[in-house]
């Protein structure tokens, strides 16, 4: 008979705990903090970067192209909340009509491959659009206009995360069950994340950080616990 280490051993759940951040208390934009990138300048000074420097008079301008695109690298993996845009206060506010807000960790197709939170439709002369993304994960953020002979431009894009508690717990088990088996080991993982709902958590994100292992059983003596 074999038995298994979680018997005796202590092993690490990841822990990972979001809750929406209250307006008293608003999360950092973390877009300032960010590197921008476009797809193309069209217009000398009109850089990736002034959307991302805290003014609404100074914006982005890609050259007209197929698909073009803005996007922040946030430079690590955010669970994000919230995603503001800001549209130009003095010209054709149609522009961003249909732009794509994407979200994930695949630079493939330069990042607007990732996971769509939402599109764009009738921001007005420098109105801001600001789009819910909850839960939604990710270190780049996009904006992107699918269609041909299309240009993009903006002015101000702000990104806010959800707040992030994130921990390690050790726990003990005394079963006997083959927790080396995904069946057991996820029924484990469920049956916590019933004790934190109970808790009052909503948000949450329970994985393995090691998964336990067959060990032999002790032949005499006493257990290494
Ligand atoms: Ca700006």
């Amino acid at each position: 008979m074999w038995l298994y280490s979680c018997l005796c051993v202590l092993f690490g759940v990841e822990v990972i705990i979001t809750t929406v951040a209250g307006s008293a208390q608003k999360e950092e934009n973390l877009a300032l903090g960010g590197q921008a990138v476009q797809s193309s300048t069209g217009i000398d000074g009109w850089e990736a970067a002034n959307a991302i420097d805290t003014s609404p008079y100074t914006c982005t301008h890609t050259a007209t192209s197929d698909n073009p695109w803005w996007r922040v690298d946030l430079l690590d993996s955010y669970y994000i909340s919230t995603v503001v845009v800001t549209n130009r206060p003095n010209c054709c506010p149609e522009r961003l009509d249909g732009a794509e807000i994407r979200i994930g960790n695949s630079l493939e197709n330069n990042g607007n491959n990732n996971s769509r939170c939402a599109v764009l439709y009738g921001v007005g002369f420098g109105q801001s659009a600001s789009v819910s993304c909850a839960e939604m994960n990710g270190r780049y953020v996009n904006v992107v206009i699918p269609g041909s002979s299309r240009l993009l431009s903006v002015c101000d894009v702000q990104v806010y995360s959800l707040k992030v508690i994130k921990g390690v717990m050790k726990i003990k088990f005394t079963s006997s069950l083959d927790i080396s088996d995904p069946a057991h080991s996820n029924k484990v993982l469920n049956e916590m994340k019933t004790a934190l709902i109970s808790k009052g958590f909503s948000v949450f994100t329970l994985t393995w950080t090691k998964l336990p292992q067959k060990i032999k059983p002790e032949t005499k003596g006493r257990s290494t616990c």
